[in-house]
């Protein structure tokens, strides 16, 4: 299988500014922000989309809410949006599942 843009990021094959990093989840700034701050949380493991995830990832899937709170916490925002688009039609276009973390809106 190829490696997907965000695996040759992980093997910093491509550059990008990180937020933070361990050992199951990279997290990125968004090249094309569409907040005030937009990053993605990416597991490590090359997961297609959403519709692929197995009951032996939910795991991670936890894990990556809890990077979004840290996220929340060490950018100091009170709130934020998760998103995942899941799919082609869900408007998709790097198929390895990733959340974006969006923040930074006027109250
Ligand atoms: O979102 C895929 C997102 O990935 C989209 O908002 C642009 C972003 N992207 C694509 N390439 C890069 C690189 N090289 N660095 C940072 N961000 C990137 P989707 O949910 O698949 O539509």
């Amino acid at each position: 299988m190829e490696k997907s843009i965000f695996t040759k990021i992980m093997d910093k094959e491509i550059p990008a500014r990180f937020e933070y990093e361990d050992e199951h989840v990279i997290v990125i700034h968004d090249i094309a922000p569409k907040a005030p701050i937009h990053l993605l949380i990416i597991p490590r493991k090359p997961i297609p989309t959403l519709m692929d995830v197995q009951e032996e990832d939910l795991p991670l899937i936890g894990h990556i809410h809890r990077v979004a709170q840290k996220l929340a916490e060490k950018l100091n925002v009170k709130g934020f949006r998760l998103i995942n688009n899941c799919g082609k039609e869900g408007g998709q276009e790097v198929f390895h599942i990733h959340y974006h973390f969006l923040a930074g809106f006027q109250e």
